[in-house]
Parts: C-alpha cells; structure tokens; sequence
C-alpha cells in the first residue's frame, strides 16, 4: 500500500490497524477510538501515575490519571516540591498530544525522490527492521569509504539523563565531530550574564515566597520560562508583600498584573540596566553586606565623575568602581530615557523600588533581555542589577542550584578506535570558534555550540553531511531564518527523523522513525529545580503504546547499534552492552527494552539505594521511586556561594576578569586583538568596555524607512516549545495569549498606527522582513507601543498534522512562521540565535 503525504494522515487519523496491516510490524496496534470502546471506563476508578511533563523546560514531575488504560487527566506530582502539586495549563496538552491521530504510527520510508517545501514525500510503511537494516547501511557505507564524519546528530529537545546514549555516544564512537543540539535556538544567551558575572553558566532559581522585589525582565513567568505552576502559584502573594516590576516591550501576562510595566524599546534593555545600575550607585542604594562601601563611609558616586579605586572596600564583588568609571557614570535615567523611551522618572522610581527591597530583590531575566544579536552584554547588564542589590543566593533573592545525586554512565573512550578518534576532530560546520563567532560558552572560546548555523555550513558545503539523523526536533520550523534549512535539508542524500509527528523537517526525511511521545510512553530520568529545591523525576510509560513506537535514546539506539554490529562495526554495540550492567544485580541487557530499563535504573540509583542516606527525599527501592516518581532535594542554603564563586577571582564580577582571560586567550590564539574580535563579531564595545556589563546600541535588519515596524517574538502560554500545535486545545484556548484569537494568529499593532496606516482588527496583513514575508490577521491592540508589532511564536505550521496546518495536503499553513521573518543572526559572543531585541524591522501591508 503506497502512502502519500496528502493521504497519510487522512489514512492514519481513520484506521490505524489498515496501515499496519501492509507492513511488517511488531505489535498489534489499535485505534484509540477502539480501544475506548472496548473498555467503557467508568469514573471514579483509576490510578495517578507519576512521570514527567516535558511541555516546556520546567520539565514538571507530574501524575497521569489512567482509567482503563486511558490517560485521563494530568496533574502535578503531589510530593514535588517544584511545582507545588499543580502543573500548568498546558501541562493538559499532553492528553491530546499523546492521543494526537495524525501521530506516526509506524516507521516509513520516502520513495519520491524530491525534496522540498510542499514536495510530497510519498511515504511507504515499513518495518523497524527494514527501516534499522537501511540506516545501518547507509552508516556503513561511510565507515567503509573512510568518510564517518559526513554523518551528523543534530539533536532538538531530549530526556536529561538518556540523551547521552545518542548525542554524546553515537556521533564520537562512529567518528564525526558533528552532533550538534539545539540549545543555542533556546535561551543560551542568558547563560552569559550570570556566566561572566558570577561564573554560572546556568538557569538561576529565585526564593519567591520571601520576595519583596520582583522585576521579571525578557520573559512572562505566568507564561512560561522554567517554572510556570511555582510562578502562578506564589505570584498573588509577592503582589501583596512587595512590588512587581516587569520590564517587556509587550503587555505579557506578568506585566498586566505587575506594579510598574516598562514597555521599553526592544533591545534597549543594556540601557535601561546601565541607568538603574547609575542610579543605584549614586542614590547609596546598593547592598553593603554584598557589595561593600567606600572606606570613608561617605557616597563618592558622582554622577559624571570617576571614582578612585582605593576609596571603595569590597566584599563578595569585585570591580564595582570600575563598572562605574568606564560604563555607569554619565548613564543617568535622563539618559537611559532617551535610549528606552520609558520616562526617567519611572526608571528612577523603579530603582529605588529596587533598592529599598534589597536584597530580597529578584531580578528574573529571560531570553527577553539576551537573545538579542549583541544580548551577552545586556544579559550581564541585567544580571549585574542583581549583584548591586546583593540578591545573589540571598533571602528572596536569585540562587544557582543543587543538583540529586544521578548516576553516571561509563567513560565511552575505551571504545573509541582510531577511525573514531581521527575523523572526530575534523572541522565543525556550525562556524564556531572563529573571530566572528567567538561562541565563548562556560568561559572557553569555541566552546558553545551555534545551532542554527549548521544550515548555513551546510549551505556552503553540500557534501558535508551524506546522513543526517535527527531526534526532537524541527529546525525548518523553530529557527530563524527557516527557508535556509529547507533550502539545506532538500540537498542532504539520507535524513533520518525520529519524531512523533511528520512536521516540516520529517517532510525532507527519507527514514522517518516513529518516537514515543515521551512524557508518556518514554521511559528516563528527568532533573531539574524549582522553589529552592532540585529534584529528579521518573519519565515512564503510563499507558500501552498504541503505535509501533520507540524510544530514540535507548531502545533505538540499541537496535542500530545492533545493526551496526552485524555489518562489521561494533564499538558502539560493545559499549552499550559491556558497560551497562544493573545497579542492583550487576546483569547486563540483552535487549532494547532491558537497555532502556537498565539505563534509567543507573541514572537514578544513587535516590534509590543510596550509600549513604541522603539530605533530601528518602526513597526505599526502584518500585517505590516508580510509585512517588520523585526525589526532591533539601532546601537550598542562603549565601551558599558566596566566597566561592567560580570567577576568576572568587568573587561576583561587575569588572570581568574571566571574560577578561577568555578573550586573551582566544586573541591569542587567533593571534589578533580583542577589539579586532569585538569587530569581527559586530560589538560596538572597545578597549575596557568589553568586559564590564554595558550597553550596546540595538542592531537591526532592514532600514527605518522600508521596515518601520520592531518586530517582538515571544511564546503562546500554550506553546509546548515548537509542539502542541497540532491539538485542538491549543487552538481552542489561543485567546489565553492576551491579545490573541483562538484558531487564528494575530499581528497585534497600537491603535496609533493602525489609523496611520488605515488598518483595523480583522485585516488580513502581509508582514514583510528583509527575509521574507508571512501573511496573517491584524489586531489594534494597546499591549504594544507605537512602532512595534507583536506576533506569538507558534502557529503557521505548514506540516504536522491536520489541525496545525490549514491545509496539510496542501502544506498551507494556519497563520504564520515568525521565523519566516526573522533573520538568521547571532549573539556571536555565545553563539545564540537571535530572536528578540527587536533585531528584525518588518513592513506592515494591507492585501
Ligand atoms: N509557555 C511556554 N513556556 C515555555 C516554553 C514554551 O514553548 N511555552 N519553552 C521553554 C523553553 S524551551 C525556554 S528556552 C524558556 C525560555 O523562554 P521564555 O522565558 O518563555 O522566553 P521567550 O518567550 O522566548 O522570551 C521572550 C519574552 O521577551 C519579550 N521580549 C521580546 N523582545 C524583548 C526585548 O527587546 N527586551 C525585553 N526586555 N523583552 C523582550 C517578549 O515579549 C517575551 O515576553 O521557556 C520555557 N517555557
Ligand atoms: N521565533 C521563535 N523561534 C523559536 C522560539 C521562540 O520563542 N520564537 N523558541 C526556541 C526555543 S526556546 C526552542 S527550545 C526551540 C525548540 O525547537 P526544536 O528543538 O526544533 O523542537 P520542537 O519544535 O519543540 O519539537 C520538534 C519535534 O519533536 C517532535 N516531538 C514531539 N514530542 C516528541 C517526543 O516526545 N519525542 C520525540 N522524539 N519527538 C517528539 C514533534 O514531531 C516536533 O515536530 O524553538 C526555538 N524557536
Ligand atoms: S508545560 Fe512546562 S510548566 Fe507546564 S506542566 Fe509541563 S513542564 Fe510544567
Ligand atoms: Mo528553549
């Protein structure tokens, strides 16, 4: 039986069972439908089931309510800390997703040829053998033709423990340096400012319940970011004990309940930083304990005057007088007003909001405030506020993390031979490492991965990458400057997808692999932290698979490695099976299904059968950490990294010697200057501004005159990253988005231009960047100042599914891709993609 793109999901969404009868497969399977009318359920009885809910990088320990095999209904883990026993709204989205019918149901193998946007794959079913027998072939003919590095993993989200069996193993066993994730689509920007500031490369966490100061700066917490039920759930009393402050050019959710809302010019946030860091400074108001003061007790910060280092005793910061003479001395709020637009008054009532709360002042920043193409800087400029409010691992401040106690896998080198060890470190593709892509992650230049150039190295070298295996991911989709990867993905000669849902970049696969649907029918370990408290959270199945589905970073991965074996190449083989004997009685698997057992039981065994007891959770056994699904950490202690920072100096940086070092030795390296770099990378900053948090002037695509409009991107509260557009509750529920309308995708403009412009609500507008162009409905809306359009990140999938797309067959999507508009730039300082800063002008046209 042939399947075409146009009628695989009408096939697969009607009768399951008649697709799996032309294959091979494994398992029966049957329709959901069916099997609910088999078993009526009745109400009433049923089980919680814990896992984990990975809609979002909150990654909630949930409970699953399964009635007669049906999930039911979803609720937050009653014993997690985290999240308080509540999840999300969207944490309801997983039902539908794992029920979603246009879910790919059995592995499928492309036989048209041609790839493109709208191209028809023609995808035929096969079996798991067949379609394992094709890639390890595929993978062998590179070994045997000396060339393993023109195999690439890219990897888009992921389950925290197992991912390792397939992005850190496959790729450096088989001999390629190109695995690359996704993580520089994501937020790693923001990782800068608390990285070249305090030396934490990392998410922080923030003592809500004894908050008196909440400035929530680039993100919507109410929203989403990385803790959305702890949020909602202590947001009403921070509002009554303190002051909320939200700094976003949109009216998000947590800006329409805050105190003050500073709709600031998009990318000014270094500005608006710099004159609250100034009048902090000069108002007296920073935190002593933290900071320190001037020997003679006496406030020497002038406005407009430098200050003599001497005359300052610091204690856990270093470098403040130096952040005041080279950025802070002349940034008044008169001045940030002009940068910002947001009235000096207000910034200067804000600030001494800020400071008189101190330190339980907590200044939450998000991709907001860093995801800009110049964002490292203003991240730490954000972050830095925090550090002169003494907050930092503070009482109602903004705390690094704990972490449980994970199990480690085994070293893989032993199992590297020489084809692997040579052939992995040719040169990546994704440009890093350059003088104009420093990507300077964790304090090494070189270090941090830049996603969403690979589509770009793909583009200048086109024999490259001959098989392409992807997991979780969606990159013609989620990253900016989308056209380039459908440009890229229709030139790679085998592309393999491992995915729940043939969305945009499974239409170029010629493998498509069928996924479980993770938070349900996976099987893993998941950590994270939340309120004071890290946790680690069971991922199991909660009901039967209903499709001929497989865990990528376990179950498949042992099957190719299978394959891989029997063609002669076993190393990755031998290292699975050699390495990963039971925790508890040392057997080793002999099967895909006993690999992904074995591997969660290492991952969580030291919660489980502890050598010695622990601080946080008691857990007697593996049954019962799958009964509570959950071990949650103590609570973290105040002031735990104070003195010990992991800066070069110990101490919190507003001067950055480790920015310092690490651009000396890169230029070094490169045997160049660090303003020849700063240049190369398109920074404003010279000589020792580069190394303080400072304020550097928006870029931006497209001229005033032909783009007049700052573009602002930002997530639905629905939004399970780039997936759960395919349910009918995310369209059903859009209107939550405040401004927006459910099954629709709105452009919201101020009522100002919209009467400049001639335009009303309903319009159907074209949008247009130097880019390209997207068409959608027009919304007046006063959430966005005069000159700025907003749009949700979401909707205008073209591929999916049948409630995504408008038009599946016809690959016409239901509204549209931001990413369509948005250019493909970078903070090249971290390797980040841009998305915010309102880095991209558009046109707005009435058709
Ligand atoms: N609901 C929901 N929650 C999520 C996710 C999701 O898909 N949906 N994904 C998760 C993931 S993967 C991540 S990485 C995190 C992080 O992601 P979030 O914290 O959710 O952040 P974004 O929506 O990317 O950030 C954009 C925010 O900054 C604002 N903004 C845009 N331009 C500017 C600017 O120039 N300055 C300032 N100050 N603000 C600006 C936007 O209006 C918006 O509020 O969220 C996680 N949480
Ligand atoms: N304009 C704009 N672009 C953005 C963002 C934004 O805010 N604005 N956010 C960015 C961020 S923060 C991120 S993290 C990225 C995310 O972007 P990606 O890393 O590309 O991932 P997604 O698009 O979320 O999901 C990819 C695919 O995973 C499949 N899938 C769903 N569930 C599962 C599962 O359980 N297992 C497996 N194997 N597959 C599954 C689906 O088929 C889906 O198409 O997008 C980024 N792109
Ligand atoms: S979507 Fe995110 S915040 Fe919501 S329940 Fe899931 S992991 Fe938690
Ligand atoms: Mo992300």
């Amino acid at each position: 039986m042939k399947l075409s793109r146009r009628n695989f999901i009408k096939a697969s969404a009607a009768t399951g069972g008649v697709i799996l009868a032309g294959c091979a497969a494994s398992k029966p399977a049957m329709n959901a439908m069916a099997e609910a009318k088999a078993q009526p359920s009745s109400p009433g009885t049923g089980d919680w089931i814990p896992t984990t809910c990975q809609g979002c990088t909150a990654w909630c320990p949930v409970e699953v309510y399964v009635q007669n095999g049906r999930a039911t209904k979803v609720r937050g883990n009653q014993l997690s800390k985290a999240n308080n026993g509540y999840c999300c709204p969207r944490g309801h989205l997983i039902i539908h997703q794992l029920y979603d019918p246009d879910r790919i149901k059995v592995p499928m193998k492309r036989t048209n040829p041609q790839k493109g946007r709208g191209v028809d794959p023609k995808f035929v079913p096969i079996s798991w053998d067949e379609a394992l027998d094709i890639v390890a072939d595929k993978m062998m003919e590179l070994r045997n033709n000396n060339e393993p590095h023109k195999f690439m993993y890219m990897r888009g989200r992921y389950s925290a423990t197992a991912t390792e069996l397939l992005y850190g193993t496959v790729p450096k066993l088989f001999g390629t340096p190109h695995a690359y994730s996704h993580s520089a689509l994501c937020a790693e920007a923001e990782k800068m400012g608390p990285g070249y500031t305090q030396g934490f490369f990392g998410y922080r966490d923030y003592d809500l319940e004894k908050t008196r100061c909440l400035v929530i700066w680039g993100c919507d917490p109410l929203s989403s970011n990385r803790q959305v039920p702890n949020a909602i759930h202590k947001f009403g009393k921070i509002l009554d004990q303190g002051t909320v402050i939200a700094v976003d050019p949109r009216l998000s959710a947590s800006a329409s309940k805050a105190h003050e809302w500073l709709p600031l010019k998009p990318g000014s946030d270094g500005a608006l930083a710099s004159s609250i860091a100034h009048l902090l400074l000069a108002e007296g108001l920073w935190n002593k304990e933290f900071v320190g003061d001037f020997k003679g007790g006496k406030n020497l910060f002038v406005p407009g005057q430098t200050v003599d280092e001497e005359s300052f005793a610091e204690k856990e910061t270093y470098g403040v007088v130096k952040w005041w003479n080279i950025e802070l001395k002349d940034k008044t709020p008169a001045w940030g007003e002009k940068e910002t637009l947001i009235p000096a008054e207000q910034i200067a009532r804000v600030a001494r909001v800020m400071g008189k709360a101190a330190p339980a002042t907590a200044v939450w920043m998000g991709p907001g405030a860093a995801m800009h193409p110049r964002g490292t800087y203003s991240a730490m400029a954000v972050h830095a506020l925090n550090g002169l409010v003494g907050s930092i691992d503070a009482e109602g401040g903004v705390l690094q993390e704990l972490k449980p106690p994970l199990g480690d896998f085994a070293k893989i080198d032993p199992y590297k031979d020489e084809t692997a060890t040579h052939f992995g470190h040719e040169k990546k593709l994704d440009g890093r490492g350059g003088i104009d892509m420093p990507a300077m992650m964790k304090a090494k230049a070189g270090s941090g991965v830049v996603t969403n150039n690979v589509a770009n190295g793909m583009l200048k070298d086109p024999e490259a990458v001959k098989v392409f295996l992807s997991s979780w991911s969606n990159f013609n989709f989620s990253a900016t400057g989308a056209h380039r990867w459908d440009e890229a993905m229709a030139r790679v000669p085998f592309f393999v997808h491992m995915v729940t849902n043939p969305a945009e970049m499974t239409q170029f696969a010629d493998i498509v692999l069928p996924a479980t649907y993770n938070a349900a029918e996976g099987l893993s370990v998941i950590s994270n932290k939340a309120n004071m408290h890290a946790h680690a959270s069971i991922q199991q199945p909660v009901v039967k698979r209903l499709w001929d589905v497989k865990q990528e970073e376990t179950e498949v991965v042992w099957l190719l490695a299978e394959k891989l074996k029997a063609r002669g190449f076993s190393k990755i083989h031998d290292y699975y099976a050699g390495e990963f004997k039971d925790p508890e009685t040392g057997k080793a698997p002999t099967n895909a299904d006993e690999f992904a057992e074995i591997v969660a039981r290492i991952s969580s065994a030291p919660m489980w059968m502890p050598k010695e007891p622990l601080k946080g959770d008691r857990i007697d056994g593996w049954e019962e950490f799958k009964k509570k699904g959950i071990y949650n950490t103590e609570k973290y202690p105040y002031k735990k990294n104070w003195g010990k920072f992991k800066t070069e100096t110990k101490k919190f940086e507003f001067y950055s010697e480790t920015l310092k070092k690490t651009f000396s030795e890169f230029a070094e390296k490169k045997k160049t200057g660090i303003d020849a770099i700063l240049e190369a990378s398109g920074y404003t900053a010279r000589g020792e501004l580069a190394f303080v948090p400072h304020y550097e002037p928006p870029k931006r695509h497209g001229s005033l005159s032909e783009y007049p409009f700052d573009f602002i991107d930002y997530k639905s509260r629905l939004n399970r990253e780039g997936r759960s557009q395919n349910t009918t509750g995310y369209q059903e529920f859009k209107k939550v988005d405040s401004g927006d309308t459910s099954w629709d995708d709105v452009l919201k403009m101020n009522p100002v231009d919209g009467k400049k412009l001639g335009l009303k609500t309903g319009d159907r507008v074209k949008i247009s960047s130097t880019t390209g162009s997207i068409t959608t409905t027009l919304k007046l809306w006063e959430g966005v100042r005069p000159g700025t359009v907003a749009k949700c990140f979401g909707q205008g999938h073209w591929a999916y599914g049948q409630v995504a797309a408008k038009d599946y067959a016809k690959a016409q999507p239901r509204g549209g891709n931001n990413n369509e508009l948005l250019v493909d730039d970078y903070d090249r300082l971290s390797g980040a993609t841009a998305r915010n800063g309102g880095f991209t002008g558009v046109r707005v046209e009435k058709i």
